[in-house]
């Protein structure tokens, strides 16, 4: 069978095994060969192509409820339900998304992207099921890393105690971005390998065989019941305990295991754990290799595996190269990372620091309050984490850190438009939710050079400060020169007296590039970047008011509480003319594509910057 024969996914309920083997070759073919051309999640969802026809071949989707936690898993779940004609659009402007999207198809039940939320999810979906007494299974497919993250032990709290029906898939392979952390990663590697019931398994299973004549039968009643056995020897004290059914482990690769498990949970009237073991990168042996480097890949030659795309500069390994340099003089600095330490960059700190950088998982929430904990203890942590992550740290920031004036810093990885990944990965609310946040000063470099000079400042700081910077740098930048940073004198990039455009961080390259298209019709612009978003310069401010000049604000945040917004109120507390226009991003959730494609939709391009400013200055 193969992918193109799948006219309906239920076809693959009365599949054979052998085509069940071979569309989970073509499915791997497919996805390499796209991600390779597009970049994408690789090694995820090759490690989940055998476990999500499985899931096919035994419940009747979408009438049965399936959630899948963080979604970069599911390009085998999108190529057989009706998207294989447009896979090669994937993650593109207006092409189908990495992740699942409600709005793409009846298949995507739920909104993924941001981890540990799938067993919440499957719980509501039970209980609306429930309510309304209909009889359908709600399957959820969370990862070992996902199982880091603090949501999900309040899920299990609460489907353990309410004992609702619901399917739980622990797709574990021992990995999150990088090898998995913490306590009950450990648990889990124990229920995989425990070595009594491994050995007993083994010499049962050839014991029996060994029977005359009755052998066989023996041996499909031994597997049948293996995991009553298997219970004797190794004890479930977690799950049980918390009264979920634990099913497991099994062979993720092996489809016809898989189907048999399934069957079994879907039998049950509680809930139920299967724990299927999967191996990241499946099939590709470069991802085999290197799981961690094909997590999220850019594009790559498929004979070789080698990158075909290069990027800039990266803010996060400036600022952790910094941090290492730093902490020699100073030994209270401690790094602080979420299950990211690959991706914030910080695998530089960590080679030179390995005692003094704390991966705590998908913990956000947990990591700034760590933070708050170790300031208090006279430590100067820095806590580097995704602007889009660090949404779920929101109250942490709050409570534990601001109410507290507690010196961390806190590096907003990714922040602005992502790209590729989409709505729930784009850092585009960071101003918004930290400009509130009294004693909090937020700050965007415009450059790798800048981002240097704001960390030496935070760090001689008594309260908290957040630098929010993207992925890399762009090339255009204007060059810099190393200064001691001040968050309340913005600097000028180019000089003009018919307006003022106030441009935050990665907006400066494109105000620079109005402010030149503006230059050939003798309009005059200055283009300053306001380095710091929630403490104004207020001298300039003052003095652009007194020469009449029209101010325009630009940044790579939401309109709703952005920077624009900060200009406005405190132009209008202080009696000065409002700004006359923020070019800003619309108060929508914006899909995932090019990142220069959707910044020209959203009109924070430098034509439509031209076209504005034209006619808005008195000329
Ligand atoms: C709240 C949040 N923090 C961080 C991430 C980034 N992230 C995406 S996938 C992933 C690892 C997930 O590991 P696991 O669930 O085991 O899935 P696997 O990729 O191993 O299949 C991380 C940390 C995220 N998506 N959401």
């Amino acid at each position: 069978m193969k992918l193109k024969d799948i006219t309906n996914p239920c076809m693959l309920q009365d599949a054979e095994m052998g085509d069940m083997e071979e569309l989970a070759r073509d499915v791997r073919d497919e996805i390499v060969r796209t991600v390779s051309r597009n970049g994408g999640h690789l090694a995820s969802n090759l490690g989940a192509v055998e476990l999500t026809l499985a899931l096919y071949a035994v419940f009747d989707f979408p009438w049965d409820q399936l959630v899948w936690d963080v979604g970069h898993q599911c390009y085998t779940h999108k190529l057989l339900t009706g998207r294989y004609d447009m896979f090669g659009s994937l993650r593109q402007t207006d092409g189908i998304c990495g992740f699942p999207r409600c709005d793409e198809s009846p298949y995507d039940l739920f909104n993924t992207g941001h981890s540990s939320t799938a067993l919440s999810a499957a719980l509501g979906l039970a209980h609306a099921r429930d309510l309304k007494k209909e009889k359908r299974h709600v399957v959820a497919v969370v990862g070992d890393g996902a199982l880091t993250g603090g949501m999900c032990y309040e899920a299990l709290n609460d489907i353990g105690s309410e004992r609702t029906p619901l399917i739980m898939v622990l797709n574990d392979n021992g990995m999150s971005i990088s090898g998995n952390v913490g306590a009950l990663s450990n648990y889990l590697t124990y229920m995989r390998t425990s070595k009594g019931w491994q050995k007993l398994k083994r010499g049962m299973a050839k014991l029996l065989r060994k029977i005359p004549l009755i052998g066989n039968q023996l041996h499909d009643v031994f597997l049948r019941f293996k995991d009553h056995v298997r219970n004797v020897f190794v004890k479930d004290t977690f799950f049980a305990s918390l009264g979920i059914r634990y099913l497991g482990p099994i062979d993720g690769h092996d489809i016809r295991a898989m189907k048999r498990v399934f069957h079994r949970a879907a039998e049950m009237n509680e809930p139920v754990v299967v724990h299927v073991m999967t191996r990241k990168g499946e099939g590709f042996r470069p991802a085999e290799e290197r799981p961690q480097d094909y997590h999220g890949t850019p594009p790559f030659d498929v004979e070789t595996g080698e990158c075909t795309e290069t990027g800039g500069i990266s803010f996060g390994e400036t600022a952790s190269r910094r941090l290492a340099e730093l902490a020699e003089k100073d030994e209270r600095i401690t790094v602080i990372t979420a299950a990211m330490t690959y991706g914030t960059g910080f695998s530089c700190f960590e080679q030179k620091w390995p005692k003094r950088i704390f991966d705590v998982g998908i913990a956000e929430e947990h990591a700034v309050t760590l933070a708050g904990g170790m300031a208090k203890g006279g430590m100067r942590p820095v806590v580097a984490i995704y602007d889009t992550f660090m949404q779920r740290a929101y109250d942490q920031i709050l409570e534990d850190v601001c109410a507290q004036q507690l010196p961390v810093l806190l590096l907003l990885d990714r922040a602005g438009i992502s790209g590729a990944d989409g709505a729930s990965h784009h850092g585009v609310f960071g101003t918004s939710y930290l400009r509130a946040m009294p004693g909090m000063t937020v700050l965007y470099p415009r450059c790798p050079e800048e981002l240097c000079d704001m960390i030496d400042w935070a760090l001689q700081q008594e309260g908290p400060v957040a630098i929010c910077y993207p992925r890399a740098a762009e090339k255009k930048i204007p060059s810099y020169l190393h200064k001691a940073y001040q968050p309340c004198k913005w600097e000028t990039l180019k000089q003009g007296q018919d307006g003022c455009i106030l441009a935050v961080g990665t907006m400066c390259v494109n105000a620079l590039e109005a402010a030149a298209q503006l230059e050939k019709e003798n309009i005059h612009i200055r283009v300053v970047h306001a380095s710091c978003v929630n403490r104004m310069d207020e001298t300039l401010l003052k003095e652009l008011n007194e020469a009449h000049i029209p101010v325009f604000t630009a940044e790579e945040n939401v309109l709703p509480g952005g920077f624009g917004s900060a200009v406005a109120e405190y132009c209008l507390q202080n009696q000065l003319s409002a700004p006359a226009y923020l070019f800003a991003l619309r108060d929508e959730f914006i899909p995932h594509g090019d990142r220069k494609l959707l910044l020209e939709r959203q009109g924070l391009d430098a034509n439509h910057m031209t076209n504005i400013i034209g006619l808005r200055v008195n000329k």
